[in-house]
Formats: C-alpha cells, structure tokens, sequence
C-alpha cells in the first residue's frame, strides 16, 4: 500500500526532524526591513558604490528567501516524496488540502523572488544614480514582500505540516521495520522499552503515546527498526482521530512486521471483544505480516490464557502467537525468535 514513491538513492536516510519550519510573513518582513538597516561594507577602489550597495542589498534578500523559503520547502518536496512522511503529513493539515500541490505551488511563487531579484539587480547597476538605485531597490523589497504576504496561509499551512514531520521517526528503508500495534493500553510502549533501545513512556492511562517512537534491536547483527505506535481503536479508519490515523499510516506504509499485542485480563477496559475484531482488521490490512503476542501473563490464569489464546487463534488461524510479559520480561526470547523468522522471509522495502 502506498509503496510505489520511495524516490531514494540507495542507503540515504532522510530524516524529517532536520526540516526547519518557514519563516513566517512577518518575520520574513523583519528581516527584509533590517538588510535595508545593515551597513554594507565596500572595498575603497570600487567605482558606483551606490550602486554596488544597493545590488548587494538585493542579493541579501533575495539569498535570503532563497535559504530560508525555497531551500526549507525543497526539503519537504523531498521528504514528501516518500509515502510514510507524506501521509504523516497530510494526517496534519485539514482534510481535502494536497500538500505536494500547496508545497509545489510556493516554490514556483517563491521563485518569482529569484526572477525579480535578476531583472532588479540589471536595473540597479544601470541606474544613473543613488536615489534611483535606492527607488529600485524599495520597489523590490516592495514587490517580494507583497509575494510573499499573498502566500501567507500557505506558509502557515506548510508548518503545521513541518511541525508534525519533525516529530515523525528518522526510517532507514534499507533495513527492516517492525510495528507494535494493539488497542490503547495493552503495553505496547513497556514491551518496546523492554526489547529496543527506545524509552518511550508508559502509563496506566489510554493513548498515552501520542507519537511514533522508534527503537532499534540487534538482531543477528541485523538492526531492525521497532516502532512503538500509539494506540488504536476497533472502528472504521474513517472515524479514528488523528492520534489512531498515525498509528494506521505507519501499519500501511512502513511496517514489514506487525506484533499485535493482545490484552488478556478480564478488566480490559476496551473489553476482550474489541481486541478480535481489531486483530481481524489488521489481518484484513496486512495479512502476512501480522505476529500475535499476548502480553501481561503474569496477570492472567492459565484458564484464562489458555480460553484467549483458542479465541486468537480461531481469529487467525495459522498465524504464530507468543505469549509474553513486557513488564516482567517473560517469553521475550520467543517473540524475538518469531520476528527473526519473519525477516528473513521478509524483504526490506526501499
Ligand atoms: N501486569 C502487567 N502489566 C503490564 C504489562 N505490560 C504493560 N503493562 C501495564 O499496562 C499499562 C499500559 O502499558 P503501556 O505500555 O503504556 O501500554 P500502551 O499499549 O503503550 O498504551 P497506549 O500508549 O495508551 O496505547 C501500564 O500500566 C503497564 O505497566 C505486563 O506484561 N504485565
Ligand atoms: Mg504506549
């Protein structure tokens, strides 16, 4: 599902927390205004120094926006060119907006600075004098500012998308992803914590997790990539909120491995019925990928263990299930052994 666009080169990792958020209208003003402020040293033998200030003004703005704007958005072009990032993006932004086409639409506005920039810089080197090199110079901070104050909303947009991409996890493609899914509170992050170099928090309370954490496992000198999800509910991808949709995009896009952690207690708050029928989803989903693990045996009789493992079972029939404690660390060799068996069928994805 959504695979088709890995667009990298081989072993490049992109990592969206490295994308810098754009600066805002207002602040891009700033610091226009403050280049008209600066003092532009010049060497004493140049001739038209008039003209050679304000040129070099010119430049300082429109570098400017070149490094900040379009250097900024070219990087998001990139990191949206890869369907995890993309759909962890959109899942952002309001429904019915398309990203690719908002971030391509301002770099071809954002562009129109660089063609100013050529024609104001010929007309202030061909100026006859000072006032009529400052006049043009004011005439283009004038003109990209009244750009960039029209691509206001649209920079706004692109941010909140940033703000999400920088908290998204830095995937290596090459080497193979491992999802935990299951609904809220079952111990996804304890068992993350407990076999992955990731700490992620967790606690008694629902959708503690809120975002993807990623840890890694040595496994047979193979780094494979766990992801600790937030949680999801049993009903329709329609009507899960943003929290749940990340957990569904990482499942769909990036997951070669899927460790379905189940909850046995009696208490479950979400009740033991919500578990199957989330479990029929995911097998619905991704099939082939899914290893079921029943957690938090040391809460639970051997009845009661035995009755949860034939109704897991019936559900997905022929899929392997372990049974595990993330808390006390119990059958985590098992699970371990279950997921090595998995990768190495599995091919990396990228
Ligand atoms: N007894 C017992 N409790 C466990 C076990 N694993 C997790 N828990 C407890 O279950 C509760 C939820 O654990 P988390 O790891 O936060 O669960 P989660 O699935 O990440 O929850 P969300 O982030 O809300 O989706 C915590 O109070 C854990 O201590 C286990 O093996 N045995
Ligand atoms: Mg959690």
């Amino acid at each position: 599902m959504g695979r088709g666009s890995l667009r990298m080169e081989k072993g490049e990792v992109i990592c969206p927390e490295r994308v810098r958020r754009l600066p805002t209208y207002l602040e891009i003003r700033e610091r226009v205004l403050e280049v008209g402020r600066e003092p532009i040293a010049l060497s004493k033998s140049i001739s038209k120094k008039a003209l050679v200030k304000y040129s070099a003004r010119l430049e300082r703005v429109f570098r400017y926006v070149e490094e900040n704007v379009l250097a900024r958005l070219q990087e998001v072009n990139k990191v949206l060119s890869i369907s995890f990032y993309r759909e962890l993006a959109s899942n952002a932004v309001p429904e019915g907006v398309d990203l690719v086409n908002v971030v391509g639409r301002l770099v071809g506005k954002v562009k129109v600075v660089r063609k100013l920039y050529r024609e104001y810089k010929a007309r202030v080197m061909s100026s006859i004098d000072r006032p009529e090199a400052e006049e043009l110079y004011r005439e283009y901070v004038g003109r990209v500012l009244s750009v960039i104050r029209r691509l206001s909303k649209d920079i706004e947009l692109v941010n909140v998308a940033i703000d999400e991409l920088r908290k998204a996890p830095c995937i290596d493609f090459a080497k193979p992803v491992v999802a935990v899914a299951g609904l809220p509170q079952v111990g996804k992050s304890t068992l993350v914590a407990a076999i992955s170099t990731a700490k992620p928090r967790s606690s008694p309370f629902p959708f503690t997790t809120k975002e993807i954490v990623l840890g890694h496992i040595e496994l047979d000198g193979t780094t494979v990539q766990i992801l600790d999800l937030p949680g999801i509910l049993d009903r329709p991808p329609e009507e899960m909120n943003r929290v749940e949709r990340k957990a569904l995009i990482a499942l769909t896009t990036v997951a070669q491995v899927i460790v379905f952690l189940v909850d046995p207690s009696e208490d479950f708050y979400y009740g033991f019925d919500s578990q199957l029928n989330l479990l029929k989803a995911m097998l619905n989903l991704a099939g082939s990928k899914v290893v079921v693990a029943i957690n938090k045996v040391d809460k639970v009789s051997e009845e009661r263990l035995a009755n949860v493992a034939k109704a897991v079972e019936e559900v997905a029939p022929g899929v392997t299930v372990v049974k595990i404690s993330a808390l006390k660390r119990l059958g985590l060799a098992e699970l371990l052994n279950a997921l090595r068996n998995f990768l190495s069928e599995a091919k990396p994805q990228g």
